[in-house]
């Protein structure tokens, strides 16, 4: 059985070999442009003016054009409002305004300098405080309520009240935003776009070039890197391509550069948060209330729905008995935030661990058995402030043998004592903490996928899904998928780059739901295809005639799971007779029997009442706990992450090591967002930080010295397939651990006072917190 087991990436070999095609390896085609984009010279202000005729005069360059060139100059996934190139206001600096087609780089961007943008400047907000203050909200959620939490909170034993702020992050994908488009006949284009969501591409190009549907196709092979930055945000680009490919019928190649990416897409939101607790002399949360504001930039985009999963996961691993959790999502003058990896959960997670960290010091308690306390249980302390039922609960167990592998309380000891030695000028911190991710697109439509299945004559397939490979691995699951069900081996089997050609009007890969929604798809085309061949194989043992129709009322004594698919070989149990499976292809094709299956699959038993603020939206949850150990040079500010140790649970996990990459890789990525990666502008709002010069991503020397990864045992997930759970989003959470253990470090300072930090806790934060201490 190939489900469950380690086989390599799909592309390992080409990527290390760099034979894998990403969009700007294609070949250029003799008469193919290339496309460049211009970018809004203020934050905020009307547009009066572009000027282009100095621009059009410089040799190479074969046309400009601006919104006004489109049919439709409007796209958004949630709300179509944002101009695909603004025409009359500027939204934030350096948003794209007008592009130009060119025969070469240099003439290009030459062009670029040359026009010249009238514009008459208006006040822009460029923080979340000001938009906050000034009520500059595009979106409300609907509020979690259970219980009665003022009232609680005023008779609590002990109140908190405070602030939690988080930053931003840039997706910092290595391969930028970039498409191609072909012109075909008829005006039909065809596009290759680094895309998550093939889809939206589609339907974007052909709503702004006033095209139908059925004339786009949208062609995804990989993409290098996408986390999410390329869920909403990949269309617009590709809608510039298309909109030259149209004007010139020739092909259109538009690659960003590195600061151009940087500086004209959507970040992770940044967030501010104010909340209230109540709890008693134990820890015990008894009543919580928070205000979310995320920083949504300019547009709406998918702002929405990170803003309620960042309340969906403001209640973290732990049982809130009365909860008031409200948000608002807040327009600013800056790029569009968007999709990042966690979508919002990182963001209303952390504030729960964060509060937590701080309940412990104020009660001088270990915030270990604080968690603890407060941690879902069994029932009636299993249920989520927006109802949902926590039915397969793993996470009391995780937290215990957490505590155990990780010799928890032992290192306790050896961080206090090391603490006390104030001559080293540096201080240790120790935290675990939890991530408990709800599995589905909130937004219920989404979880639904197709999946297209050709077995060919000598026993191998072609496989088609609307799923994207990232890197993460989709495509050797989908294989995976495919060799288990219909007993082939992995090398008979070829995942097809994604086409909206073969699945039509699927969802983004996203949600870390690629794996579950796809390979449930692909299963049940495969298991029409298997069942189909063992009544032929039963038909063929009795000599009796297949008839297709027979499939839905088999004969009594016809039972498919009698039939096993292994190795290239059919097998009746009842029989013990043998058929290899293509001599069994061989009799269905001469009778003229389908060896094709086009299969549809949507998640059951999910649901939201967006009215109320009560209900299923999640599937499942994905668990998992993480204890970091840190070192804070108290004359720098630099920190040193000692050591981590991660218990994920992923279910039955389809490939182990795979899913140990995503798990390592998402936790790298979280410690970046939490220590060392910070969104830089400039007083105008432009942004300053718009290369790996100012933009510090972690490198080798940032992750832990000793790193302990480890899958949590668990085959209970009956509700996906192979019984596993999505890994793509939760381990990033658990990063949130690095930043807790920072504040503990800062707290052996003093033990009186609850140390504040922002997130990322960089170098100049922790002088920053240490000089506050120093003066109080
Ligand atoms: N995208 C989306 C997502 O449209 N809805 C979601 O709930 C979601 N969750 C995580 C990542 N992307
Ligand atoms: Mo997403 S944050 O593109 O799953």
């Amino acid at each position: 059985m190939s489900l469950g087991q380690s086989y390599k990436h799909d592309s390992a070999v080409s990527h290390v070999t760099g034979e894998s095609v990403f969009i700007d390896d294609r070949p250029f085609h003799t008469n193919e442009v290339l496309v460049f984009v211009k970018g809004a010279p203020a934050s905020c202000g009307k547009i009066l003016n572009i000027k282009i005729d100095k621009a059009l005069k410089v040799p190479g360059v074969v046309g400009i054009w601006t919104g006004d060139d489109f049919a439709h100059n409007q796209w958004g996934t949630i709300v179509s409002e944002q101009p695909v190139l603004a025409r009359k206001q500027i939204g934030y600096f350096d948003e794209p305004i007008c592009i130009v087609a060119a025969e070469s780089k240099i003439s290009g961007q030459m062009a670029l300098e040359l026009i010249e943008v009238e514009i008459e400047s208006m006040d822009p907000i460029l923080s979340l405080q000001e938009a906050i203050d000034k009520k500059n909200f595009l979106y409300e959620s609907t509020p979690f309520l259970v219980g009665e939490p003022e009232l609680v909170y005023q008779k609590s034993e002990h109140q908190l009240e405070g602030t939690f702020e988080c930053g931003g992050q840039e997706h910092f994908y290595l391969e930028s935003q970039a498409a191609i488009v072909y012109p075909q006949e008829d005006g039909h284009l065809e596009v290759h776009s680094s895309s998550q969501h093939p889809t939206e591409t589609q339907h974007v190009i052909a709503k702004s070039l006033g095209l139908q549907s059925h004339q786009v196709t949208c062609i995804v092979k990989r993409m290098g890197g996408a986390f999410g930055g390329k869920e909403s945000q990949a269309a617009p680009f590709a809608a510039m391509a298309a909109l030259v490919a149209q004007k010139l019928k020739r092909p259109a190649r538009l690659v960003l550069s590195k600061d151009d990416d940087m500086k004209m897409t959507g970040k992770r939101h940044p967030f501010l948060n104010f909340y209230k607790v109540g709890f008693n002399q134990e820890g015990v949360i008894q009543s919580l209330m928070i205000k979310l504001y995320a920083n949504a930039g300019a547009y709406v985009d998918l702002s929405p729905s990170i803003l309620d999963r960042a309340l969906f996961h403001a209640d973290g691993a732990y049982f809130i008995a009365n909860a008031k959790f409200e948000g608002w999502a807040c327009r600013t003058n800056q790029h569009s935030n968007t999709a990042f990896r966690g979508f919002g959960g990182p963001q209303g997670n952390m504030t729960v661990e964060s509060i937590i960290e701080d309940i412990a010091k104020y009660l001088k308690i270990d915030a270990l058995l604080v968690r603890q306390r407060n941690c879902y249980s069994l029932k009636p302390r299993n249920i989520t402030p927006y109802g949902q039922e926590i039915d397969d609960q793993v996470l009391v167990q995780l937290f215990k043998t957490l505590e155990q592998k990780s010799d928890y309380y032992r290192r306790r000891q050896e961080v206090s004592v090391f603490n006390q030695d104030k001559k080293q000028r540096k201080l240790r911190g120790l935290s675990v903490t939890a991530v408990k991710f709800g599995i589905a697109f909130t937004a219920r439509h989404l979880n639904q996928a197709s999946a297209l299945v050709h077995l060919y004559l000598d026993g191998s397939v072609q496989v088609s899904t609307g799923a994207t490979e990232m890197g993460q691995g989709v495509n050797t699951k989908i294989k995976q998928t495919v060799a288990t069900c219909l007993g082939l081996s992995m090398h008979s089997i070829s995942v097809m780059a994604t086409s909206t050609e073969k699945n039509a009007n699927t969802s983004p890969t996203a949600a870390s739901s690629g794996a579950d929604l796809n390979c449930s798809a692909v299963w049940k085309a495969c298991d029409q295809i298997r069942r189909r061949l063992a009544y032929l194989f039963y038909c063929h043992q009795n000599k009796i005639e297949f008839q297709s129709r027979e499939l839905t009322m088999p004969p009594s004594d016809f039972i498919h799971e009698d039939y096993v698919f292994h190795d290239g070989v059919v097998l009746c149990l009842i029989s013990h007779q043998k058929i290899a499976l293509i001599e069994l292809i061989q009799i269905a094709y001469l009778n003229r029997i389908s060896l094709s299956e086009l299969a549809h699959y949507r998640t059951e038993g999910i649901g939201f009442d967006k009215k109320t603020g009560k209900g299923r939206p999640f599937h499942y949850f994905t668990n998992g706990v993480a204890a970091s150990e840190v070192e804070v040079d108290e004359d720098t500010g630099q920190v040193k992450v000692r050591r981590v140790d991660i218990l994920m649970d992923l279910g039955a996990s389809i490939n182990p090591k795979i899913d140990l990459g995503q798990v390592t890789g998402g936790f790298i990525q979280g410690v970046g967002w939490v220590t060392s990666e910070n969104l830089y502008y400039a007083q105008n709002g432009s942004l300053i930080s718009h290369s790996p010069t100012t933009y510090k991503i972690p490198n080798i020397q940032d992750t832990p010295r000793i790193f302990n990864v480890e899958l949590f045992p668990n085959a209970l997930n009956q509700r996906n397939i192979y019984s596993s759970k999505a890994v793509g989003e939760p381990p990033l959470l658990l990063a949130t651990s690095v930043w807790t253990a920072i504040k503990d470090a800062l707290s052996y300072r003093s033990k009186e006072k609850i140390p504040f930090l922002r997130s990322p806790a960089l170098p100049s934060e922790i002088l920053i917190e240490r000089h506050r201490y120093e003066q109080s």
